[in-house]
């Protein structure tokens, strides 16, 4: 185990009874939980990904007793970008604009502002930022400015995928400042490689995430 593991990292405030970690200036952020990785016919298909569909419903309902801003990031991508294996990246076609596959998981309560990433073909994992695939540069989105804009100090991240889209977004909100929280029973990995998921969950470990509740299970 590293010592991020032992460290209460930047939200210590998280951990405990889960009805006392919102506040107006908390915000729950959903990472892309759309049908490509949360349904099993989904094409990047997350194993148990929609089984934290419920889990992320009682989390927002915690999070708006309080006041706490509710917001869902969504990948999507055009039909082509080199994010994609068949335009020289890696990903199998997945979560194209205005698809199927895009759409949010429909169990999922949507009660927030959306923020889309990848629209222009641009790369990239975290909900804060994407990467232009002319120049490599990074883009931001229109997350951290959303959040500002509702007074969100503080984050609690779940979704999906653990080794990608939520470590990404979680070791960015620590970057920007914020106090973040990631819920392990509401996320899921990839594990594209056996062992990705832990190794992520390690890597927002000692960037000082604090990591909440129970590892997943392996299902
Ligand atoms: C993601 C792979 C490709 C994610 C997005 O949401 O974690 N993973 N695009
Ligand atoms: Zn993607």
């Amino acid at each position: 185990m590293t010592r991020g593991w032992r460290s209460p990292g930047s939200a210590p405030w998280a951990a405990g009874d889960p009805d006392k970690r919102y506040g107006p200036d908390v915000a729950l952020v959903i990472v892309d939980l759309q049908n490509d990785f949360a349904d099993p016919a989904g094409s990047l298909s997350v194993s148990g990904g929609a089984t934290i569909v419920p889990l992320v419903n009682a989390e927002i309902e915690r999070a708006l007793a309080t006041g706490a801003a509710v917001v869902y990031t969504q990948d999507w991508h055009p039909a082509h970008t080199p994010h994609f294996a068949q335009d020289g990246g890696i990903w199998p076609v997945h979560c194209v604009q205005e698809t199927w596959g895009a759409e949010l998981a429909p169990e999922l309560a949507v009660c927030g502002s959306i923020v889309r990433k990848g629209s222009h073909g641009e790369d990239g994992y975290s909900g804060f930022s994407m990467r232009n695939p002319a120049g490599g540069l990074p883009v931001p989105t229109e997350l951290d400015e959303t959040l500002a804009r509702g007074g969100a100090r503080r984050l609690v991240v779940c979704g999906l995928a653990t080794d990608y889209c939520v470590k990404a977004t979680a070791l960015d909100g620590v970057r920007l400042g914020y106090e973040t929280a990631v819920l392990l029973d509401a996320i899921r990995a990839v594990d594209l490689e056996p062992g990705d998921g832990n190794a992520a969950l390690e890597a927002m470990a000692v960037a000082g995430v604090t990591l909440i509740g129970s590892r997943p299970s392996p299902d």
